[in-house]
């Protein structure tokens, strides 16, 4: 299998833990979305990333797609950052949440990156997405007294919650003030220290179109 995609984005990085996690080997492209989108745009039209290209040639987006297909791919059986049964709601839910501040933050940076000036509509409408959304997800993450989200195991949802607070903080460091949300960062603190999380990390850059 082919990834495609840097692991600073936390789409791209919650995908390489899952493959990571469960041993399956892939090779890693770290492409731009700006500075290689012609090398994207040769595995995927929507020359988006992660960019997951499987051993048959087939190439698949989004990062919540690639993981229930991953899931499927390894069963049951080894699939141990999956949650079914009685608490999937939950996890769907706050994996949900947490993704979609992570797209949110993403329109906030490109609206602030992209643009000669910024929007203002736009830039109050993410910033009060994210940080209300933070919120929510803070007092998830505070009413539960287990080491992770729904148990003493890491599950996707786990991750996502921590991959996005990563993104979230350096990308937009200037934009929001972390102290609001501690459960949040604890729980960042928590998987970062795992050793798939060390492995698998890079500091924040953004390449603007042109840029390589
Ligand atoms: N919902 C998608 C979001 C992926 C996403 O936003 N990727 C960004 C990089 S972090 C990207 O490809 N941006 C370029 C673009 O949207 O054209 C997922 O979960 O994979």
């Amino acid at each position: 299998m082919i990834l495609i995609g840097q692991y600073d984005s936390p789409f791209v990085r919650r995908v390489a833990i899952a493959l990571s996690t469960y041993g399956l080997a892939f090779e890693h492209k770290p492409w731009s979305t700006f500075g290689d989108v012609d090398q994207i745009a040769t595995f995927n039209p929507l020359r988006r990333v992660p960019t997951l290209v499987f051993d048959d040639g087939q190439a698949m987006v989004d990062s919540l797609a690639i993981l229930e297909a991953l899931d499927d791919l390894v069963g049951p059986e080894r699939a141990s950052l999956a949650r079914p049964g009685a608490d999937r709601r939950d996890f769907l839910r706050i994996s949900a949440f947490a993704a979609g501040v992570a797209d949110k933050a993403v329109s906030l940076l490109y609206e602030r990156v992209l643009r000669e000036q910024a929007f203002p509509l736009w830039v109050e409408r993410c910033r009060a997405q994210v940080a209300e959304t933070l919120t929510l997800l803070d007092a998830e993450r505070a009413k539960r007294t287990t080491p992770y989200l729904f148990d003493d195991r890491l599950s996707h949802a786990d991750v996502v919650l921590a991959t996005m607070t990563r993104f979230v903080r350096e990308a937009l460091s200037a934009e929001f003030d972390w102290r609001p949300w501690p459960a949040l960062v604890a729980h960042a603190e928590r998987c970062e220290a795992l050793p798939v999380f060390q492995a698998i990390a890079q500091p924040y850059r953004l390449v603007k179109p042109g840029e390589s």
